[in-house]
């Protein structure tokens, strides 16, 4: 059934944030034609991963999504029937009294991060009852498992990715329009997108050392490009490959978030980070090592290897191991990390095969928008 969904998005830092409430609303758009606004507070970093953004206009529609910047005082509107707040953001206190006295009660839902720590199984659709208000918020949680809100999946990516990765003048192209030369046929080819890591200078000897040709694509993010610069004794630039014995460098330029997807596809491992460009490394069906957003308490090592617990399970004894010691040594940022990708590097058939078979499993699992509509479908009534 057609709904009104009003989506909150403020982007704390980074791009994970918008990353994932962008694919939500185009997906209930496109998917579900479901009629989306998406509150954003920052126009510029939107802008980036979907350059058809104009920083400067407080109202626009792309792709049949209403987007309007949100800014304060927050305007008085008549509430959308469902409410999504992206990651605990603070809805405005006028819009949350008109919540209240709507009517129709909203349907109120809090997306949360991802985690696949298995206590999200039983917190997943949890009702939080509003202290005054006559309002209740549910907790949503994207996961791995059946019991959880599952994965933002679209519904073409399978068929899309495939058929780009077996198309070879695709590949060459798409390397083409990052301005990418062709490289050893050997070669192989990588992408990196992670924080500032100790591990680099490591990372960057084991690759121009190694006995294979490496190719890295690194995206111009913040921290990842001046941590590089730093390593290799020069200013990383679009257009101007860095060569260090076996390995080519590339900066490119960052990409709109379908061009992303393309150059995770093109690789053959993926470094990856945060949240969204994790679970799309995981979609492209090929290896990734992903870095997990640091916190103080070290949670992101519990995250990380909660994850590591799941995503190995099927994959034979080597592989697991080199996969596990690979994600251990780039999040605690151990010199190691040579090591671990030599082992990586070995078995890098079985690894391949491996992710094919997870992304399969994962997609299987379910999708995020169909349950997330189909929750509040639910409670509507
Ligand atoms: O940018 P991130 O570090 O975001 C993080 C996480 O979301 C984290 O959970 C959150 O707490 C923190 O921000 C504040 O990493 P993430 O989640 O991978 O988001 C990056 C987004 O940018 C993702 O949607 C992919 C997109 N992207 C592009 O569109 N083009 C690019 O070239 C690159 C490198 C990324």
């Amino acid at each position: 059934m057609k709904q009104t969904w009003d989506i909150f998005c403020s982007v704390v830092d980074n791009y994970g944030d918008i990353g994932v409430c962008w694919r939500l609303a185009r997906q209930l758009s496109r998917e579900l034609d479901q009629s989306v606004r998406l509150w954003v507070d920052d126009l510029a970093s939107f802008h980036r991963l979907c350059p058809a953004v104009n920083e400067k206009l407080d109202r626009q529609s792309i792709e049949s999504v209403d987007i309007r910047h949100w800014q304060s005082p927050f305007p008085l509107i008549e509430p959308a029937s469902i409410v999504i707040e992206g990651f605990g953001v603070k809805l405005p206190a006028n819009y949350i009294a008109a919540m209240a006295t709507a009517p129709l009660r909203p349907v109120w839902v809090n997306l949360e991060h991802i985690s696949a720590e298995t206590w999200v199984d039983s917190c997943h659709g949890l009702p939080s009852p509003h202290p005054m208000l006559p309002l209740t918020k549910y907790f949503f949680f994207p996961g791995f498992t059946p019991a959880t809100g599952g994965l933002l999946i679209e519904r073409a990516l399978e068929q899309t990715r495939d058929k780009f990765q077996s198309d070879e003048h695709a590949r060459k192209s798409f390397f083409q329009t990052l301005r990418i030369a062709a490289q050893s046929k050997d070669t192989v080819y990588t992408s990196l997108f992670s924080y500032e890591n100790a591990a680099l200078r490591a990372l960057v000897e084991a690759w121009s050392s190694g006995e294979r040709a490496i190719h890295c694509s690194v995206p111009e993010s913040g921290a990842v490009i001046p941590g590089l610069s730093k390593v290799l004794g020069i200013e990383l630039r679009p257009g101007m490959p860095v060569v260090r014995g076996r390995l080519t460098i590339s900066a490119i330029p960052f990409l709109d978030v379908d061009q992303y997807d393309r150059l995770l596809w093109v690789c053959d491992i993926n470094f990856v980070r945060g949240e969204d460009s994790f679970v799309r490394a995981q979609l492209a069906a090929r290896p990734l090592v992903w870095q997990a957003y640091v916190q103080s308490d070290a949670a992101h090592l519990t995250k990380q290897a909660a994850f590591l617990d799941r995503y190995v399970k099927q994959a034979d004894a080597t592989t697991a191991q080199a996969l596990r010691a690979i994600h251990s040594a780039w999040n605690k940022q151990s010199q190691d990390i040579g090591h671990c990708w030599d082992a990586l590097m070995k078995a890098r058939a079985p690894a391949t095969a491996h992710a094919r078979r997870w992304a399969a499993e994962i997609a299987d699992s379910g999708n995020l928008v169909n349950r997330l509509a189909e929750f509040c479908q639910d409670r509507l009534k």
